[in-house]
């Protein structure tokens, strides 16, 4: 799963995109490639689970993030920019609310909500290039011939670009599961679940989670598909230099109780709609990715797809029981390591063991 950072110049995307996920920015000047990198999902749980299993190995879930160089009007004409934004399942757009002298931003004043509506232009006009092709294209072909098909195609692209002439993103239209399949293939990038990041100035880091909230009921609410989470940038990147002890005394010195970087990754976690079942063992202990409302022969297939053509059951139990029993024998014996079926609905922090044939 890819979430594409992306945003205006100059308001933090790269920093934030190191800190994730520790590669570093390499000279790429007027270069419209984004970069790639790999991100753990932070899960206090598997290190719980590994004081009783003591595993040599502990693997976490990961997401991927994806660099973007500065949205503009040149770049979304690029077709490799585009073509490699189109393949993210998620948007991160990181907003800019930190002022700096030194820094300039590109429109003079610092403005996240101006810029929120600028970025969503951008995407809804390179949307509607794409709806009015492919428009073009269905009369042709209509004019040759006359489907079920084409009329229901044709119905759906002319909703699409009625919404987008409005100035209203894709992703606030509610489309059934057929329709949602007929248009996958777009890749629209105003359809793309949003995450909008906050990035604010260091004086106001103490504020955190007020500022959030203040978006979240204010400009930002009622926006479907869309999540909000603050961070502040700068002091992310000095914690991301700093041993565990030194980084909780950096982050208290803020009026900050935690570090906003895990928040962040859990929002875009549940925003792609995923979440982790756990397996824990003698030789491993290890998170893994999942849809959530995912059955239990799928999850098997997250593990082997051998597992998934063969599954016969799956163990469950929930990981604060397995941990508070001491581990596998101390459950069986109490009876409380249930036998599910293929069926199941895994739920977040199940610990499973898959019996299959
Ligand atoms: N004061 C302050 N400066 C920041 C913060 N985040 C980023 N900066 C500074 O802003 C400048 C741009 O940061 P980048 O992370 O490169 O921003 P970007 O969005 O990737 O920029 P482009 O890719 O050039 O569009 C750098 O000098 C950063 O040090 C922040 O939270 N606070
Ligand atoms: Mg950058």
């Amino acid at each position: 799963m890819k979430t594409a950072i992306i945003g205006l110049p100059m308001v933090g995307k790269t920093s934030l995109f190191t800190i994730l996920t520790g590669v570093h920015e390499a000279a790429r000047m007027g270069i419209l490639e984004a970069r790639v990198g790999v991100t753990k999902v932070p899960d206090a749980r598997l290190a719980a689970l590994a004081k009783i299993f003591d595993p040599p190995k502990i693997t976490h879930a990961t997401v991927e993030y994806l660099d973007f160089p500065s949205i503009s009007k040149e770049a979304l004409r690029d077709p490799s920019y585009l073509a490699s934004m189109r393949v993210a399942d998620a948007l991160a757009h990181v907003l800019r609310l930190f002022p700096s002298d030194t820094v300039p931003h590109e429109k003079g004043s610092v403005d996240p909500i101006r810029d929120l509506e600028d970025v969503e232009m951008e995407l809804i006009l390179s949307d509607l290039v794409v709806v009015e092709k492919r428009l073009e294209r269905l009369e042709k072909d209509r004019k040759k011939a006359k489907t079920p098909e084409l009329d229901r195609e044709i119905a759906l692209i002319e909703r699409c670009k009625a919404t987008l002439e409005q100035n209203v993103a894709l992703r606030t239209l509610e489309l059934s599961a057929d329709e949602e399949k007929l248009i996958r293939g777009f890749q629209f990038l105003s359809q793309k679940p949003m995450l909008f990041v906050l990035n604010i100035g260091e004086d106001d880091a103490g504020r955190m989670h007020e500022i959030e909230e203040q978006y979240r009921k204010g400009p930002l609410a009622g926006r479907s598909h869309t999540a909000v989470t603050a961070i502040c940038g700068k002091i992310e990147a000095e914690l991301a230099e700093l041993s565990p002890e030194e980084a909780r005394e950096y982050v208290a010195s803020y009026g900050l109780k935690e570090s906003g970087l895990e928040r962040l990754i859990a929002a875009t976690y549940a925003l792609l709609g995923l979440m982790s079942f756990l397996t824990a063992g003698e030789t491993e202990v290890r998170a893994w990715t999942i849809p959530m409302h995912s059955t239990a022969v799928k999850a098997s297939g997250a593990i082997h797809s051998d597992f998934e053509k063969k599954f016969i059951k799956a163990e469950v139990v929930n990981w604060q029981v397995l941990i508070d029993h001491g581990g596998y024998p101390g459950v069986r014996e109490k009876g409380l390591l249930r036998l599910e079926g293929k069926e199941y609905i895994v739920k977040d922090g199940d610990v499973l063991v898959i019996r299959h044939g």
